[in-house]
């Protein structure tokens, strides 16, 4: 039958991969879909001389190395098809023959320290919010152009390219500016879809950097010759825009049965929210630190950063074991077994935002909070899972009645989603059942896209999600306990941010 199988890159702070999704016709009527992942990498970012920047060539073997696997694991036949996904905001500065300039700043460098005074003293916090409805991270890309703005790179630059758009570059020779992307940048309105004139008039900063901007489904052009030879995929390949931003993607793979739904996008980050149609760009949406990024289909994700799993995985890094992050399974076993919750800490607080020391940073949360700190290792994961599944509670909630969709159901998503203890805690505090999976949720939705546009899954993001609803195994959380003893300690968590 019709049966095909595409390639899904997705970056990932920590490690990148390209998994491939088989698409099949199934016996009653509608496709099915087999995963199989190609190659997975590491991440690993590097400083040199003050500045920690991305390995992005490092990156860039790792994407040829997968699309190779991709061309061993389906014989001849190879792939369909191939998109691009990562995480949102940093960018590379081009030359004018393409070159890249200077390897790519990552977003946890401080370079950006001061740039936030420098905006706001030419646009009012309030003022960029109605423009761009973002909330305020102090690494959203307009900041680091302006950090980067008097550097000799930036004044050769001709084109600002988001990072799954410079790979996507390497592979087809094509230059783009994909949207759900571009809407990180705090440099788009929302409700245009096109870039703002009030923040470029503002700054400065000359939005035609960006390449041309292209929408999830338009075509991205095909694998470059080089590429092929470098793979032995047989060509052509051709390469289709997805929501290029990871967390585009991911919620478009939410396998929602409901528009009730919430969503937790889990990985590094938290990217906790709901669905809407449009933009909420009320002073008290600015206030509740909520942004709108553009999603697949014309959707508006409206959603919480929160610091995620980071925060446990930067603890896991500072207990190695032979150079090797400590063991998770053992620690989550541990922490099941700690009675909670216990101390908790803000985990949207930008305080964890830098790496190092987290273990410590964490204790002395919860001592300036007023609470006793995490005794060992196992109360210190307990303590973060607690304070990620209160943050989620927090950010649910307050979804909910900023934008005033009721919220029956929570998707977890994402790397998280295999974390049994943190989709219990999530469901606990919540106060509503959790569904829990696709794990690899990023590539599931940037499959999903192609796959869509390929004609091969017809009806809509609601086919398209109840076939992964039929396809994918799912776990569901029902809430248990008392959702206020969950309220007492957002109260304790609540008091020991630096700046409140
Ligand atoms: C998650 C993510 C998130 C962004 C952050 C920089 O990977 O894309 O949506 O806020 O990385």
């Amino acid at each position: 039958g019709d049966d095909a199988t595409f390639a899904a890159v997705d970056l990932g702070a920590s490690s990148g991969r390209v998994i491939l999704g088989r698409f099949r016709p199934a016996a009653d009527g509608p496709a099915a879909l087999d995963l199989r992942e190609a190659h997975r990498f590491p991440n690993r970012p590097v400083r040199v001389r003050g500045t920690l920047y991305w390995d992005v060539l490092d990156l860039h073997r790792g994407v040829l190395d997968g699309l190779r696997r991709a061309g061993r694991l389906t014989g001849g036949a190879g792939i369909a098809g191939l998109g691009i996904d990562g995480w949102a905001v940093d960018h590379g500065l081009l030359d004018r023959d393409g070159e890249l300039l200077a390897n790519p700043v990552h977003y946890r460098d401080d370079r950006v320290a001061g740039t936030r005074e420098q905006l706001e003293a030419v646009l009012p916090p309030a003022e960029l919010y109605a423009a761009t409805g973002l909330q305020h991270l102090p690494f959203n890309t307009v900041y680091q152009l302006l950090a980067a703005r008097g550097t000799p790179a930036f004044r050769a630059a001709r084109h600002v390219v988001l990072l799954p758009d410079l790979i996507s570059y390497w592979l087809t020779g094509r230059l783009g500016t994909e949207l759900t992307n571009a809407s990180t940048t705090q440099l788009l309105d929302p409700r245009t879809g096109d870039w703002s004139p009030r923040v470029a008039g503002a700054t400065g900063l000359d939005t035609s950097l960006f390449p041309p901007l292209r929408r999830p489904g338009d075509p991205a052009g095909d694998l470059l010759p080089e590429v092929l030879a470098a793979t032995g995929l047989p060509g052509p390949v051709p390469v289709t825009t997805v929501g290029s931003h990871d967390t585009a993607s991911a919620v478009a793979a939410v396998p929602a049965a409901t528009p009730h739904f919430g969503y937790i996008a889990t990985g590094t980050w938290s990217l906790a929210g709901v669905e809407l149609d449009a933009p909420v760009l009320t002073e008290e949406s600015r206030r509740a630190n909520f942004t709108n990024e553009l999603g697949v289909d014309a959707t508006v994700r409206y959603l919480r950063n929160i610091m995620g799993l980071w925060l446990l995985e930067e603890c896991r890094r500072s207990w190695e074991v032979d150079g090797a992050p400590a063991p998770l399974t053992e620690l989550l076993e541990q922490a099941a077994r700690v009675p909670g919750p216990g101390p908790v800490v803000d985990a949207g607080d930008p305080a964890f935002t830098a790496p190092g020391r987290m273990p410590e940073r964490i204790a002395e949360a919860c001592r300036r909070g007023g609470q006793r700190a995490p005794r060992d290792r196992a109360e210190t994961v307990r303590c973060v899972l607690d304070s990620l599944a209160l943050a989620h509670r927090e950010a649910i909630t307050d979804a909910e009645r900023l934008s005033g969709r009721a919220v029956d159901v929570v998707h977890v998503v994402g790397g998280g989603a295999r974390n049994e203890l943190l989709c219990r805690l999530t469901a606990d505090a919540c106060g509503r059942p959790v569904v829990a999976g696709p794990a690899e949720a990023a590539a599931v939705g940037n499959l999903l896209c192609q796959a869509r546009t390929a004609g091969l899954v017809p009806g809509g993001p609601d086919a398209g999600r109840a076939l992964l609803r039929r396809a994918l195994p799912l776990v569901r959380y029902e809430p248990r306990g008392d959702t206020a003893e969950w309220q007492r300690a957002a109260e304790r968590a609540a008091q020991t941010r630096k700046e409140r």
